[in-house]
């Protein structure tokens, strides 16, 4: 492809830099405005759809300066938004099979929460447990690249 590195996209070339398939921005938004930051990063909002990748947005998040040890909340890439009850992953429209939920969850507590958030607040016996929350609140949240260790093939 002659040229074709002139024409990388912004996106691209945060994926060639980036050393890990996680991103943790530094700042909180609602889940609507989190999966519009990943995508325009080239990114999406993660998918935690097994033990091995939950384990590993955990770590992430260990390793992140988000991280409070009191109280941790990121978004992740599934909701109910659709059709109560049922949750899709917002990025493959796969439907959610494995999630770590928590005991009394998801439980659209007031009838609102429709998006998926990782939870840990160990005095409150959340330990990197999945939830169901309102969307409109702000959290920080987690982004993933989808093809990791793809990107740079392209040259
Ligand atoms: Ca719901
Ligand atoms: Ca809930």
């Amino acid at each position: 492809m002659v040229g074709g590195i002139f024409v990388l996209t912004l996106a691209q070339r945060i994926k060639c830099v980036s050393s890990s398939r996680y991103f943790i921005p530094s700042f909180k938004a609602n889940w609507h405005k989190a999966n519009e930051y990943c995508f325009f990063l080239g990114m999406r909002l993660a998918l935690t759809d097994s033990v091995e990748r939950h384990n590993a947005v955990v770590e992430e998040a260990k390793r992140s300066e988000v991280l409070d040890v009191a109280a941790t909340v990121l978004w992740l890439g599934a909701s109910d938004l659709g059709q109560e009850g049922l949750f899709y992953w917002h990025a493959t429209g796969a439907r959610v099979r494995f999630m770590n939920w928590r005991s009394d969850n998801p439980d659209d507590f007031g009838g609102v929460e429709d998006c998926v958030a990782l939870v840990n607040i160990p005095d409150k016996g959340w330990h990197w447990h999945a939830n169901d929350a309102g969307c409109e609140a702000e959290h920080y949240f987690i982004c993933e690249n989808d093809e990791h260790g793809q990107e740079i093939k392209e040259f």
